[in-house]
């Protein structure tokens, strides 16, 4: 071993480097360390002739270690940098094998090996853009001179990687290896040798041509996919270096700009999303060996737009799923529209026709009970009543197996009230999936009282399976995404009341970050459904509160949104988007003239505060009521369930990056004008008193 982290052996004449570092072989100091150790041992021992670079474990290497960004480094730490530079420099000729993972710096590394091999199923990429960063040890220089400018631009900018066989046929490898890596890789240096090929230096490439505007197009182009995002264009700069300038020049360039990227917000709040994402699945109180339960087959109770949803998410992931309704035509409307759903994928190009077929035959349609045989799991997907989901668990509990999982897809309930209605709370679970859900990747785990840690352990992963990001929250009223979002509801209405028009909130949230703002979002999602939940609420409804009723009055005029062609706005046939409209105007002013309110000028940044603080606030609580184990978990969920832009790391980091104290004042601010929706929770007081951060928050 040249290091703990990497192995080094010869076998006739060729050095073997393996990178040993689980689970993916980043590029710890210790990996570096290893790899100049190895190398400068190669080239010194006169037996070794040439040296080929491999991964162990699950594959070639994800790149630079994340985790150390930021951190001191030793004074004699090795950067990638230098062993690139090193390689560049190296008279014997080096040779990647690759198998599983080589992204970001692994990929770097092999790009500055003379040849690469490669198994047909590897995965090769540049993902760096998803962390806001970009190629930093010349992936932006050599990439292009490999395979063109625009595939490379293509990698770098969307960060997707490429498999094995589209590598070897755009030039990235030299050669697939199908079996034993490590023997083909052997061959291939004895090839090398026997044949005495030159060196072939990446980056000693020619450059390759481009048209004169090309860069300026691409970056055009680039504008309307990656709103908000710095990284991409970072890229694109420094390829454009890479093709018009010299090799050291662009090489320098391209170190500065990562450099300077690496301190930047967004790179900031992307690796927080990162590491975020992977530890919402660590549950203190159930350990990672929680033994789980195979989800071999699912069921689904309720074929509408949700049921339908969710199927597909079983299908997708090779699972079979029964679809149950009560009626033949709602199981018939559910099942065109999943084709429906699947025919547009098709024709996108994301999916063959065959893929299709497959899916759909894994979804077995059924009328009542009577069909769902044992399956492992049941998601109840049904009507948003109390009544009718007790009943249907109460059913289900009747006829399932008892090791069978009763879920419940509720977005608003009380679970362990459903829970209530079986023999069985312990396998009750809440899995509260977003609209559509076969799209949205956010699957919020309900933890019931009752709710078993190997039911927990077992939904969690099935998450994983059905490529969700799971989050476990507690029992509360709309959970953390749904019971954060009414502050902020609530304070757009108020805001339009105050003076601002629906276009006006709707426009500050949008450069804010968000994909769309609360009117339109209103509008999309259809005002009839808070309307049925509102009236549901009428009656136990604080007096004492300040309530807005211009949604109700625009659904009074049957005015849902995009579905009736107007809500907040209008709508052309066949058009989604928003028109604002002068009716609506009208009737705000003359609401705001009822209640008194003298209409005033509104502030981008006091819409900001008023929409966004709430979200805040209520999190705050949230923390300190258990309801959500972490403040990256709330992260997570408004990044993967609301929009919240990544480029802000989710509305947690983004008070951290403002201080809980600049919000507690400005909620204390609020607070004095409009009273008890706006008291600071006490964590926030308690963080802006101490100068603390929610990233650091733990509960007792
Ligand atoms: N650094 C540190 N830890 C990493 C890591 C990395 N690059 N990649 C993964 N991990 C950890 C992860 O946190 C998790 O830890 C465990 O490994 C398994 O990961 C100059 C500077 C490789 C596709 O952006 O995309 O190189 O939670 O759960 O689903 O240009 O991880 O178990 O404690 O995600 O199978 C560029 C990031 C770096 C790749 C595997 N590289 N990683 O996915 O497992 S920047 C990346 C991934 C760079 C140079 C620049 C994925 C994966 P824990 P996992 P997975």
């Amino acid at each position: 071993m040249t290091s703990p982290a990497v192995a080094y052996a010869t076998r006739d004449g060729v050095a073997l480097l393996a990178l040993a570092n689980p689970p993916v072989n980043a590029l710890s100091q210790a990996v570096c360390r290893g790899i100049i150790d190895g190398l400068e041992r190669a080239l010194a021992d006169p037996a070794v002739r040439a040296l080929v670079v491999i991964g162990r474990g699950r594959g070639f290497c994800a790149g630079a270690d994340i985790s150390e960004f930021g951190k001191p480094r030793p004074p004699d730490a090795v950067h990638l940098r230098h062993i690139i530079a090193a390689f560049d420099r190296a008279s014997k000729p080096l040779i990647a094998a690759i198998h599983g993972n080589a992204l970001g710096g692994g990929l770097e590394l092999a790009l500055a090996c003379h040849w690469r091999l490669a198994a047909p199923d590897a995965r090769m990429g540049l993902p760096e853009v998803k962390i806001g960063l970009l190629a930093g040890a010349g992936g932006t220089l050599r990439l292009p001179r490999l395979i063109g400018v625009e595939p490379a631009l293509r990698m770098m900018t969307s960060g997707e990687p490429i498999d094995g066989r589209q590598a070897a046929k755009q030039g990235l490898v030299d050669e697939l290896a199908e079996g034993d890596l490590e023997a083909a890789a052997l061959a291939f240096a004895g090839r090398v040798l026997a044949e005495d090929r030159a060196l072939r230096r990446t980056r000693d490439l020619p450059a390759p041509a481009v048209a004169p505007d090309f860069f300026e197009t691409y970056r055009a182009a680039l504008k309307k996919s990656t709103r908000g995002f710095m990284a991409p264009f970072l890229s694109v700069a420094c390829v454009e270096a890479g093709v018009t300038r010299s090799v050291e020049e662009a090489t320098a360039n391209e170190g500065a700009t990562f450099d300077r990227q690496l301190g930047a917000p967004e790179a900031k709040a992307l690796i927080h999303s990162f590491f975020a994402e992977r530890k919402a699945a660590a549950i203190p109180d159930v350990p990672a060996d929680t033994p789980t339960h195979k989800i071999g087959r699912a069921a689904v109770i309720g074929a509408g737009t949700m049921g339908g949803g969710i199927a597909m998410c079983f299908a997708n992931a090779g699972i079979p799923v029964t679809l149950v309704d009560s009626a033949q035509d709602a199981i018939d409307r559910g099942l065109r529209t999943i084709a429906g759903n699947y025919a547009r994928t098709v024709e996108r190009g994301r999916l063959s026709r065959s893929e299709m077929d497959a899916r759909l035959a894994l979804i077995t349609p059924a009328v009542g009970y009577g069909a769902l045989g044992s399956p492992d799991i049941v998601i109840e997907a049904v009507f948003e009543e109390m009544p009718i989901k007790q009943q249907v668990f109460a059913e289900l509990d009747r006829v399932c197996p008892p090791s069978t999982i009763l879920a419940t897809n509720t977005s608003t309930l009380d679970v362990d009230a459903i829970a209530g209605a079986t023999r069985r709370p312990a396998q009750v679970i809440g899995t509260h999936f977003f609209s559509p859900a076969n799209v949205m990747r956010l699957l919020e785990v309900v933890r019931g009282k009752a709710t078993a840690k190997d039911v927990i352990a077992t939904t969690m992963k099935l998450a994983r399976d059905i490529r969700k990001v799971g989050v476990l929250v507690g029992v509360c009223e709309g959970f953390v995404g749904n019971r954060m979002l009414r502050g902020y509801l609530r304070e757009a209405d108020f805001l339009v009341e105050e003076g601002a028009l629906p276009q006006e909130v709707d426009a500050a949230i949008a450069a804010f970050g968000f994909p769309m703002g609360p009117f339109a979002m209103a509008d999309l999602a259809g005002l009839d459904v808070g309307w049925r939940i509102r009236k549901g609420k009428a009656a136990t409804r604080p007096n004492h509160l300040r309530y807005s009723t211009i949604a109700d009055r625009l659904c009074e005029q049957g005015r849902f949104g995009q579905k009736t062609g107007a809500g907040w706005y209008r709508y052309e046939k066949g058009d989604r988007t928003p028109r604002p409209d002068p009716d609506v105007e009208a009737l705000i002013v003359a609401t705001s003239a009822e209640l008194g309110i003298e209409r005033r000028p509104i502030a981008e940044a006091e819409i900001l505060e008023r929409c966004l603080y709430p979200l805040i606030n209520e999190a705050a609580r949230i923390l300190e009521e258990g309801m959500a184990l972490r403040a990256s978990d709330v992260d997570v969920i408004w990044l993967n369930g609301y929009g919240f832009p990544a480029w802000r790391g989710g509305p947690m980091h983004y008070a951290d990056t403002l201080g809980a104290k600049v919000i507690y004042d400005a909620v204390r601010r609020y607070e004095a004008v409009h009273g008890e929706p706006w008291r600071p929770a006490p964590l926030l007081e308690r963080l802006a008193t101490e100068g603390g951060r929610f990233a650091d928050f733990a509960r007792e």
